[in-house]
């Protein structure tokens, strides 16, 4: 018994040298450790008289809860001194870090762009499905099942009759469908295509615009896509209309822009320019009026009602609008490009 008193004020005295958690382990295996002092003590149990062994069991008890109080609270101490010297390490004074921030896609800024000019010219923004049946991507735009533009070589087929959108038509076609004349829509959104190589991805995104209603001309046409260039490309931009051919216009046409880099001198210096090829012109949009054979088929008055449509690459007009010379960045994701566009 005399002994088991020792023991608490021996590890009393030690606790207070010990300064880390190791030493403190150290110390619990030292006194309460399956072959430490306390142990050693009570080997002497058994030799006891029947009076003495209660009395000797019970302290043995005492001094155990003692020493595990020394070493908890020792341990209670050395944690709150080592968050205490954390605190004091914590300097308020130096500069945060900076959080990361993203930015918008450089397709979605430029769609964003040009659908806030055709919504100040008073067009709706419309959207709708990718997987679309060949009646509204084919059929509907006096595309027949035999037309060159249904080749597998050009569409994702899902199933016989259903294809992944080819262009962003199938959501005038939509439109027209639920709403009468004056119909007047720009349709944004990802096409897919057969098609893969440096300046052709399977998908990429479109905008397509569509006014119809009485008496809409041609100079209609013209007006409204010089204004959305000057619009996105600058007030001094010249635009100059082609001709061309599209299933679903007639007369269909090909607009190209005075030359984003050269200014349309074909030449930067005495280089020729690299953008339009000494050309001093680029081809930024596809449009025409309206075929009367789509207007019957969405049961509008081909008699009455004339319209006007346009479509556009976004990756096209972004390449022009942002200097881009390769398709394949806005698909590669690399932070060190994107991050120019925030
Ligand atoms: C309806 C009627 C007519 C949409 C049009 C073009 C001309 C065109 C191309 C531009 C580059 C596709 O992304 S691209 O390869 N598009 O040239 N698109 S007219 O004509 C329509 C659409 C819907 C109901």
């Amino acid at each position: 018994m005399e002994s088991l008193d020792d023991l608490a004020r021996a590890c009393e005295e030690r606790r207070g040298q010990v300064s880390s958690l190791k030493d403190l382990e150290e110390l619990r295996v030292e006194f309460l450790g399956r072959k430490g002092r306390l142990a050693q003590c009570m080997l002497d149990l058994p030799g006891m008289s029947a009076e003495d062994k209660p009395t000797a069991g019970r302290k043995a008890n005492e001094i155990k809860a003692a020493l595990t109080e020394i070493i908890e609270g020792r341990e209670r101490e050395l944690a709150a001194a080592e968050a205490g010297a954390a605190l004091s390490r914590f300097d308020p004074t130096l500069p945060g870090r900076r959080p990361q921030q993203g930015s918008l896609h450089p397709v979605t800024l430029v769609t964003q762009e040009i659908c806030d000019v055709f919504a100040g010219l008073g067009f709706d923004v419309v959207s709708g499905p990718e997987v679309e049946s060949d009646w509204y991507n084919f059929e509907a735009l006096n595309i027949p099942p035999e037309h060159p533009a249904r080749d597998m070589q050009d569409t994702l087929y899902v199933s016989e009759s259903i294809v992944l959108r080819t262009h962003t038509s199938p959501l005038q076609v939509r439109t027209m469908l639920a709403r009468k004349p004056p119909v007047a829509v720009v349709a944004p959104g990802k096409v897919y295509r057969r098609d893969s190589d440096i300046t052709h991805t399977p998908m990429f995104h479109q905008i397509e615009g569509l006014l119809a209603d009485r008496k809409v001309s041609m100079g209609d046409l013209r007006g409204t896509l010089t204004a959305f260039v000057r619009a996105v490309f600058g007030a001094d931009t010249r635009v100059r209309f082609r001709p061309s051919f599209f299933p679903f216009t007639e007369p269909s046409a090909e607009v190209d822009i005075s030359c984003v880099l050269c200014g349309g001198k074909g030449h930067v210096g005495s280089e020729p320019c690299r953008v339009c090829k000494r050309t001093g012109w680029v081809e930024i949009l596809g449009c025409g009026m309206v075929d009367p054979n789509v207007f019957a088929a969405v049961g509008y008055d081909p008699e009455e009602i004339t319209g006007f449509a346009f479509g556009m690459g976004v990756e096209r007009v972004a390449m022009l609008k942002y200097g881009v010379n390769d398709l394949r960045m806005f698909f590669e994701n690399d932070v060190r490009f994107l991050e120019q566009f925030a």
